[in-house]
């Protein structure tokens, strides 16, 4: 009976040194791992510490069981043990197994669980790809339509929607205008801002328009204000202060005169010139009263020197004259005819002569 009891205290002993033996093992093999602590049992052990994890297969494939060898080199670490992409020394925050971490506890991940795995660290910022062009050139007062752009990160996928437009375009207002597309990834890292170029310019030029008749009949010796023109810039409005007049009336010469009006807007672009005849001239027959009552021609003789110029002109008040059209003298009487088509109760014609 004694003797029984000697034998299985003896087992009792062998056992317990097996067992302590063991866990001395495990605790070294622990406190060698960089950040060991962080996962303790789980960085080798299953849940249930039962079976070995990859990585604690891994270290018992180099060392053996119970084994307090050396077993933490640059060759375990540059292994990925668990598959999940990231070696066993970047898990642990020490990719060069030299047994120095380089990480946080906190971001200590398991090299036996392919689900723990570090956060993929970020640095690559987001394409910003514009839409349309990147210059572009609008005339003053068309509408400018922004057309947006698009952006890709590596990590965020799909960031269009968070790009931040900034800048304006006022096509009221020709000049250089820029806007402005930039973006941050959730990593915090920014992408090359773009730049489009809208150029707002004036290309329109202005127009002026006449005061009055274009062609006037003056009696020679007599008074003449030219009523002048009116101009308008679709982009600097009313520019009839800065119209250029040329030309001048004598009325005192029987002849023609042109005077001439135009117009720069401040971009440079010119108007039209326009012209207005002014016609001083000698009254050579006096206002003939005609009663017309229907669309038959009106004719009428008058005597002519050779080589001069007369005006035939109407009025149906005798205060405004207008100028049917100016023929030459031949010397002799000529046969004027006023072949327009309207039917006037009455009418007034004369003949001046302009030089
Ligand atoms: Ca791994
Ligand atoms: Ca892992
Ligand atoms: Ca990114
Ligand atoms: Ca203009």
């Amino acid at each position: 009976m004694l003797n029984n009891f000697f034998k299985f205290r003896r087992l009792f002993i062998i056992l317990l040194m097996l067992y302590s033996h063991d866990i001395i093992a495990r605790s070294w093999r622990v406190s060698q791992i960089p950040n060991g602590s962080v996962n303790g049992c789980r960085t080798c052990h299953n849940s249930s510490y039962r079976s070995l994890n990859s990585f604690g297969l891994e270290v018992r494939s180099m060392v053996g069981r119970g084994s307090t060898a050396t077993f933490w080199t640059s060759i375990l670490a540059s292994k990925d043990s668990d598959g999940d992409g990231a070696s066993n020394g970047q898990e642990l925050g020490d990719e060069d197994g030299d047994g120095v971490s380089t990480i946080l506890r906190s971001d200590v991940t398991n090299p036996g669980d392919s689900n723990s795995k570090p956060k993929k660290i970020d640095t690559d910022p987001p394409l910003i790809t514009i839409n349309g062009d990147l210059e572009l050139t609008l005339e003053a007062g068309a509408n400018y339509t922004e057309l947006g752009a698009t952006a890709t990160d590596n990590e965020d996928g799909d960031l269009s929607d968070s790009i931040l437009v900034t800048g304006e375009v006022n096509t009221e207002s020709p000049g250089v205008y820029k806007i402005f597309y930039g973006l941050k990834d959730s990593a915090g890292n920014e992408a090359v801002t773009i730049t489009r170029t809208v150029f707002v310019v004036d290309t329109t030029s202005p127009v002026i328009t006449l005061v009055g008749e274009a062609i006037v009949t003056v009696e020679v010796g007599s008074y003449y204000e030219d009523p002048g023109v009116v101009a308008n810039d679709s982009v600097d409005g009313d520019l009839t202060s800065l119209i250029k007049v040329t030309g001048k009336v004598d009325v005192n010469k029987v002849g023609e005169y042109l005077i001439k009006y135009s117009v720069v807007d401040a971009a440079g672009n010119s108007s039209a010139e326009l012209t207005r005849r002014i016609i001083v001239g000698d009254l050579i027959i006096d206002p003939i009263r005609i009663k017309i009552y229907n669309n038959n021609p009106f004719t009428f003789e008058f005597n002519t020197i050779k080589e001069k110029s007369y005006a035939i002109e109407f009025s149906t008040d005798l205060r405004e004259w207008k100028q049917i059209n100016v023929i030459k003298g031949t010397g002799a009487i000529l046969r004027c005819e006023d072949e327009r088509d309207q039917v006037i109760s009455q009418i007034f014609f004369r003949v001046r002569m302009i030089d």
